[in-house]
This record gives C-alpha cells, structure tokens and sequence, in this order.
C-alpha cells in the first residue's frame, strides 16, 4: 500500500475508537464507484480484526450525510426485524461510529474534503463476481428477495433519494441523446453501432417507470445494485450471510432489482469480457436465481409486477448499455476505467448488448419460467396442494 494511502487510513483511525494498530491494508478493486480497503487491526492481546473502510465517491453521492443517513437507518430496521424472526444465520452490515458518534468522518487531502466510513469486516465470507453454478444463483436470489421483505414496512418517506432518477431508464437514454449531440470527447461516430440497437429499443425505456408513476406497480425499498458479488455466502454452510453495498438503497421497483439481479447472476461472463461470444444468459441460472428470489418474495409481489419481471431484465440491460455508453461519450467520468484500456466504457456497453440481444431472443422461456414459478411459490404459500 502506498505511503500516502496508508497515512491516511491512520488519520481516518484517529476519528474512531477502534482497538488496536493498523497492521495491514489490502485495497479491494471490485467496485465500480467507491475506493474500498480492508484494514487489519492488531489488538493488545494479539488478536487480528478486520475493517472496511471506504472512500465515499462524492462525484457519484455528493450529500453523504444522506447516504450515511439511509445505511444508518436502513441497517437498523433490518438488524431488528432478523432479531425479531430470531434468525441468527443472517447478518447485517454493522457501521462503526466515530467518537463524536457520526457515521462518517472526513479528512482534508490537498485542500479537499475525502469522505469515510468503516464497516466490521464479515468473515468467514466469499462473495463471487460471477455466479459459477446454480446454487450461488439461487442463494443470490434468496438473498435479494429476502432484503426487499425485510425492508417492506419501512418507513419509505424517510429514505432520501441518494441519486436522484437512479433507474429512470427513459431519463437515462434521453440524456445519452443529449450528449452525443453534444459530443464532447469527439466519440459519437465511433459508437453508432451500439446507439443503433439501444434506439431501436428506445419504446420500452418507459414502460417500467410509467407503470410507477401510473401507481400500475408499487413503490417499494429497494437495492438498486443486486450485481452477484454484493452478496456475501458463509465459506461452511453455503448460505447467504449478508446483502452489502447498501449505497443506493432507495424508493423503487423490485422490477429493477429483480432485473438486476438476473442481468448480473445469470450472464456467462463477467461485464469486462471483451470475446461476446462468451456473453450469454444463462437459462439454468435464471431459473434457480428466480426460484431463489420468488421462494422469498412471492406472498409480496403484485401480478401486475409479475407481468413486466420478464422485460425488466432487458431494460435493465440495456439501461446499464446506455450508463456505459454515455459515460463513453462524456469522457469517461463516472466510472473507474482500467488506465490500459482506453474504450472500457465502450467495450463494457458492447458486453451488455450481446447480453441483452440474447436476452430478447430468451424472452418467451424467461416469461414462461416466471409465470410457472410464481404460481408455485404462491401456491406454496397459500397452501395449495400441486
Ligand atoms: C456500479 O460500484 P458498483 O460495482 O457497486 C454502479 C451500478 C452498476 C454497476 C455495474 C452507484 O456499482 O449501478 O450496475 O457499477 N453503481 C452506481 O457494474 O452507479
Ligand atoms: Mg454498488
């Protein structure tokens, strides 16, 4: 780790009564958005602990107060309804304090403030980028399913909205269209392929958000980024322990975590994959992700949600096509790229359009599957005999 980086996690520590030296620090560089480093703290007894402290991307969540404000919250009323279901096999995302009892602390670094937060480590832990059999996909599933019921009687008006129109895939498309216009970094020739198969769906863009505020579907708490590896699977049992990255928890559809969960835990390659004809979604993974998903949340969902579970995977698909390829044409500001390839953005939308091409040709088994599926888990749970 460098000098700076390791001085600076030692400033950070200062804010916090956490015991113990910092031993060791391991930069983790899964994520997308924040800077993520797991912190190894050696106590006075000899004993080892770990951390995660995270940089808060202030490009991404300007208002951190908000967001800390939702995790703090959000994790609260979770911790108390697995205490009141007695279910210890399950855990949340336990914050640290600062000594002055904050949720975040921030330091000056070359005249700019950097936002933090510190999270106990969850051992005994893996999580997976991809889902590499079914049963990681329906753990995966259960997992996020499980989240949206725990959360179902929270108060939603006291949730901020921490990026605004997160989902609001019509909002995101017309803002692609403004900025190829604009075309800052001189990319819009270079990407008239992509464009073209993410204008031709350009119709469906609203049929989920229209649907929310038509009030057709509920709003609900959701996730917002139900990717594979924000779920965390006990190394000895194979369950699911806990849902992390709690950063875009927000009022909006199960439809787009539902999507999500299925754009992520189904696909055959990861989002960096740059050979498309490894890009599949993968039937069998679908199947057991959905099972997993509707085992949780089938006594909770309306059949107008059920009806549009099947094209939300598409339009989210596509939507995150629309965020890479934007952010491909603005100059490549929003999400970390690779510094060695200079069309990540680019080559990450192309990934998501083979994904989302062989999505549509799936689309009559993926309605099929959802439709059988959910009378199942509902007749299971009504008590009906099959
Ligand atoms: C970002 O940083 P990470 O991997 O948790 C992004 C998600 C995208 C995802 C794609 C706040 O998530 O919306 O689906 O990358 N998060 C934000 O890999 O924009
Ligand atoms: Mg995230």
């Amino acid at each position: 780790m460098s000098h700076e980086t390791t001085k600076k996690i030692k400033e950070i520590l200062k804010n916090y009564e956490i015991p113990g030296e910092c031993a060791f620090i391991l930069e983790n560089h899964t994520g997308n958005i924040n800077s993520t480093y797991v912190v190894t703290m050696k106590e006075e007894d000899g004993n080892e602990r770990r951390y995660i402290i995270q940089k808060i991307n202030t490009n991404v969540f300007p208002k951190p107060s908000f967001l800390m404000r939702n995790i703090e919250n959000v994790t609260a009323h979770m911790a108390k309804e697995l205490k009141f279901a007695k279910d210890c096999k399950h855990q949340v995302l336990h914050l640290r304090k600062t000594k002055d009892e904050r949720t975040y602390c921030y330091i000056v670094s070359a005249g700019d403030r950097e936002y933090y937060r510190i999270f106990d480590y969850i051992e005994n832990a893996k999580s997976y980028n991809i889902a590499e059999n079914l049963d990681i996909a329906f753990k995966t599933g259960q997992a996020f399913g499980n989240f949206q019921k725990l959360l179902r009687n929270f108060p939603i008006d006291e949730l901020e909205e921490t990026i605004p129109d997160f989902h609001a895939t019509d909002k995101r498309y017309a803002q692609l269209e403004k900025d190829i216009i604009i075309d800052s970094e001189r990319r819009a020739l270079e990407i008239a392929p992509e464009f073209m198969m993410i204008f031709q769906n350009k119709n469906s863009y609203s049929h989920i958000t229209n649907a929310l505020t038509t009030g057709l579907i509920p709003l609900r708490v959701t996730h917002n980024d139900t990717k594979v590896n924000n779920v965390m699977i006990d190394k000895d049992t194979d369950e699911f322990l806990a849902v992390i990255d709690l950063d875009t928890v927000m009022p909006g559809s199960m439809l787009f975590d539902y999507g999500d969960g299925i754009r992520s835990s189904a696909a055959t390659a990861f989002e960096n994959e740059t050979d498309l004809s490894k890009v599949h979604l993968d039937l069998d993974l679908f199947k057991a992700y959905t099972d997993g998903y509707l085992s949780e949340m089938a006594n909770w969902i309306t059949s107008s949600e059920v009806s549009l579970m099947g094209e939300s995977i598409k339009i989210i698909t596509l939507e995150l096509a629309i965020r890479f390829l934007d952010d491909y044409v603005c100059g490549d500001t929003y999400f970390k790229v690779d510094p060695n390839r200079p069309k990540h953005n680019l080559e990450r939308a192309q990934n998501q359009l083979a994904l989302a091409k062989d999505i549509e040709k799936k689309m009559p088994k993926i309605e099929e599957f959802i439709q059988e599926c959910y009378n199942y888990h509902k007749g299971k749970s009504l008590n009906i005999k099959k």
